[in-house]
């Protein structure tokens, strides 16, 4: 990547002393200011930073050529933006999907000085990602679209993860009910916008990019990424350690519509699905270990990995079929954007 993780760090570090400036030791409490530095650096920073450092790569990319420092300095400040909003939702879905751990760590609002208070400190990291746009993009022609890209993420990620949320609230015998096209509506906005266009698209936003087809392909072409990134998050949650993944799964419990009950919904015996709907949904440790087995005889990890391989040529076909003129090819490379989400 064009910024190694310190150097990305080292903007934040920055970022950190403006926001503690905002919140002067003359008006606020010491415990107010060291809770939102403890917030911060304990909660935005502890991700991969994937999808904040992938700006920096793709205005590289556009560029043709290595950023200036100024240049380097702009996207990782708004890379920084795109990782406050990641983690202002990160903090909502695992109220919502009742996790246990995120990052390696305890969930937010699990932590014992923590609890409810986790609310507040969402909301307190996405009006912090706009503050940020404010104080580092205002006068700039930046400023408008940058502002406008971040609202039209989060709306759509919205939407998606609400979609997510009362598909997982129908009765169990209704998970036959939903398609894969079900799931790729889901996938393409709680994932998709979030991981492939808000970064890509920020990136055409610092360049200047004002061409509404430029951002039309990009959808086109960014949300499917969505999809195949949303069914890797789904693979990971049952078959992942979570020592490595640093989040404990927690779809079959929750009774979501995860790629995997999909999918072996589709190919199960009668016999099978009498098992998988006896089980799936239930927060009892013999029902998970009952649908994960079935999940490995109807061998789910070698058909992901089919998965995997075709929709990988699939993406690529759409990259090369794409419009250049909106978007050149080396700039959207598959390959580059399977290395982000791996
Ligand atoms: C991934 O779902 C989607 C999100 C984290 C978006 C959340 C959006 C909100 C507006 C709250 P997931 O539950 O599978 O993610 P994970 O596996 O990381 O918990
Ligand atoms: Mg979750
Ligand atoms: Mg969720
Ligand atoms: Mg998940």
């Amino acid at each position: 990547m064009t910024i190694s993780y310190d150097e990305f760090i080292s903007v934040y570090q920055q970022i950190e002393v403006e926001i503690m400036e905002d919140l002067p030791s003359s008006i606020f409490p010491k415990e107010t200011r060291e809770w939102i530095k403890d917030l911060m650096s304990s909660s935005v920073t502890k991700g991969k930073l994937l999808r904040g450092r992938t700006v920096i790569d793709t205005l590289a990319i556009i560029l043709g050529r290595e950023l200036t420092s100024e240049e380097i300095r702009k996207a990782s400040i708004a890379g920084w933006v795109l990782e406050f909003l990641q983690t202002s939702s990160l903090i909502a879905d695992d109220i919502m999907d009742e996790s246990l751990t995120r990052r390696g760590d305890v969930c937010r609002h699990r932590q014992p000085e923590v609890g409810m208070i986790a609310i507040n400190d969402l909301l307190f990291l996405e009006c912090t990602a706009y503050r940020m746009i404010r104080r580092h993009f205002k006068g700039t022609s930046a400023y408008v679209p940058i502002f406008e890209l971040c609202h039209e993420i989060t709306w759509f990620t919205e939407v998606g993860q609400l979609t997510d949320a009362l598909f997982a609230k129908k009765a169990d015998a209704d998970m036959d009910r939903i398609t894969m096209e079900d799931y790729k509506t889901i996938a393409e906005h709680k994932s998709g916008y979030n991981t492939f266009f808000g970064p890509i698209c920020l990136a055409m936003a610092l360049n200047g990019e004002v061409r509404k087809e430029a951002y039309d392909q990009a959808r086109q072409l960014l949300l499917p990424l969505g999809e195949f990134f949303q069914a890797q998050d789904d693979y990971l949650d049952c078959f992942a350690d979570p020592a490595i993944s640093g989040k404990i799964g927690t779809d079959i419990q929750d009774n979501k519509a995860s790629w995997l009950i999909i999918k072996a919904l589709g190919i199960a015996s009668p016999q099978q699905r009498l098992i998988l709907k006896e089980n799936y949904g239930k927060n009892d440790a013999a029902c998970i270990k009952a649908v994960k087995s079935i999940y490995r005889e109807l061998d789910l990890p070698g058909l992901f990995h089919e998965y995997e391989e075709s929709s990988y040529e699939r993406m690529k076909e759409m990259v090369l079929a794409s419009d250049s003129s909106l978007l050149p090819h080396r700039f959207i490379s598959v390959e580059g954007l399977y290395k982000v989400i791996a």
